[in-house]
């Protein structure tokens, strides 16, 4: 099956949207099956260019605090930045709703997109891998 077509390229990295819902793991595990994972969000650009090309669509994102003391993480092993990333929230997120909110997706078309949602949740997601020049 071709999806390699479905991989946009954004500086240095192809990024796949996924036209299928899945809850939080699962899509990471998808991920993981095409060598790459639930995408990281380090500058504006990269967050401006993922919440336009999810044009209004929630998407999960590779953010989440499940397993650990309660802090957010990357996993993709990206150093989560906490103070670059609060520019990322939507205002009054994240709020763990229910207590039961660990993992984070793109929710709005703004720069201010991310919402913390139950991993259990299916919403559509975004693969992050790095492209690598093979030589000859
Ligand atoms: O109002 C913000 C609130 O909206 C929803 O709950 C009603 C979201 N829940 C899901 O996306 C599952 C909350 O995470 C969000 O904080
Ligand atoms: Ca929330």
């Amino acid at each position: 099956q071709m999806v390699s077509q479905d991989w946009k390229h954004f500086r240095g990295n192809f990024y796949y949207f996924s036209h299928t819902p899945k809850t939080w793991y699962s899509a990471q595990q998808f991920c993981v099956s095409r060598s790459s994972h639930l995408t990281s969000v380090t500058s504006e650009g990269e967050q401006e260019f993922l919440y336009k090309t999810a044009s209004g669509f929630p998407y999960w994102i590779g953010l989440t605090k499940a397993g650990s003391e309660g802090n957010w993480y990357w996993v993709d092993e990206t150093p989560f930045n906490k103070d670059r990333s609060v520019r990322f929230w939507i205002p009054g997120e994240p709020n763990n709703m229910g207590n039961n909110e660990h993992c984070v997706n793109i929710k709005l078309p703004s720069l201010l997109s991310w919402n913390d949602a139950s991993c259990d949740n299916k919403f559509l997601f975004i693969c992050k891998r790095p492209y690598v020049h093979s030589e000859p």
